[in-house]
């Protein structure tokens, strides 16, 4: 039949991004154009890799050894029928509702470019070495934009890739490029993508993973209610533009220090602001805070350590490849009962086959 002669699969994997000048609250709902520009660290070990395929019935029984798994464990699940055309497997479970909602109508955006109707067979296999609450949309819609683009015909170049993740999720458009990577605010669809940025440093983040469990309020509503009722919101933007060019100046320059201050500052001003909010975006919990107290600690001990934090309870941990092992020691030391764990600079989206 047509779906079958016309299906088309491509698989891409990509990694998930910390930022260090931080996005929150969006000045285009629609098109996700963000208030203000970002800058983050693609991080090695979490992953997602994503299979596409046009066509719902032409991978049933197919060679995907990650399609065969999924197949079979969506057939134990017990789901009712989906609302578009469109199947999601996320980890071996099928996925309806607001989650296969959210893809297809990305879906639907591929689709329009590429000119063809066709429903989609999405498969889909996050790398997270440590309990849930770490994934990330960046690394799911910067996957789903470069298998799903593939798949569907199309050429993008990467920074035509770039915009297409930006309108899965704000964050996905830096992980089309891997290490350090400058968000380009802009004003439209077409100027606003991410590009990376050189940088000599060998970077690193720790992990501290205070909480893994699922957030109360997603991003998307906690950066709305941010931006519609902190009456601090205004003055973390302002800042933000002067910590993006002091930012990207401590970097040309190799000044980890700087760098370091101007992120915790960012990150941490980001949180004063959803917590002015009303009612407040409040992510913090009680070991949230011991974590913060442990990485000035570390700091102070003379190791380079500054934190940053983003829509969840969980610390970061801005360091080099050279002091992280350190640090991440000096860490659990003083935080026992969290989980630890150093992320060096991941790459970009890498399609399987080329
Ligand atoms: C960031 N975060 O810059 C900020 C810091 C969380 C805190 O990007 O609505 O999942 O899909 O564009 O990309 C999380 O926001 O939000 C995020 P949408 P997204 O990394």
């Amino acid at each position: 039949d047509r779906a079958t002669r016309h299906a088309r699969r491509a698989t891409a994997t990509a990694h998930a991004n910390i930022a260090l000048i931080k996005y929150w609250g969006k000045a285009d709902e629609r098109l996700i154009i963000p208030r203000s520009s970002s800058l983050s660290l693609t991080l090695d070990g979490l992953s997602t890799t994503t299979t596409v395929t046009f066509g719902n019935d032409a991978c049933d029984g197919a060679d995907n050894g990650v399609a065969d798994g999924a197949d079979a464990a969506a057939a134990d699940t017990d789901t009712v029928a989906p609302t578009s055309g469109d199947t999601l497997i996320i980890d071996g479970r099928r996925h309806e509702g607001t989650a296969l909602q959210r893809v297809a109508k990305f879906m639907d955006l591929v689709r329009r470019m590429a000119g063809i109707d066709t429903p989609v067979r999405i498969v889909s296999r996050n790398t997270v070495p440590y309990g849930a609450g770490l994934a990330s949309s960046a690394s799911a819609f910067a996957a789903l934009a470069a298998a799903g683009s593939r798949a569907a015909g199309l050429d993008l170049s990467p920074r035509g890739l770039s915009r297409l993740a930006r309108r899965g999720s704000g964050s996905a458009c830096r992980s089309v490029f891997g290490g350090l990577v400058q968000w380009h605010a802009g004003h439209d669809d077409e100027s606003s993508y991410a590009e990376p940025v050189p940088c000599a440093m060998d970077l690193a983040i720790i992990v501290i993973a205070v909480s893994t469990g699922q957030k109360k309020l997603s991003s998307r509503s906690g950066m709305r209610r941010t931006v519609d009722t902190s009456p601090l919101y205004p003055a973390w933007i302002d800042a933000g533009e002067r910590d993006m060019r002091e930012a990207l100046d401590a970097v040309a320059r190799q000044d980890l220090e700087k760098l370091g201050e101007v992120s915790e500052a960012n990150a941490l001003g980001m949180h004063a602001a959803m917590i002015a909010a009303r009612p407040a975006v409040l992510y913090w919990m009680p070991q949230t805070v011991a974590a913060l107290h442990a990485v000035e600690a570390v700091r102070t001990s003379g190791l380079p350590a500054w934190s940053t934090m983003d829509a969840g309870p969980n610390v970061k941990v801005l360091t080099d490849a050279g002091h992280a092992q350190r640090v991440a020691q000096a860490l659990r030391d003083r935080l026992p009962g969290c989980a630890v764990q150093v992320h060096r600079r991941g790459p970009g989206v890498v399609m399987e086959n080329g």
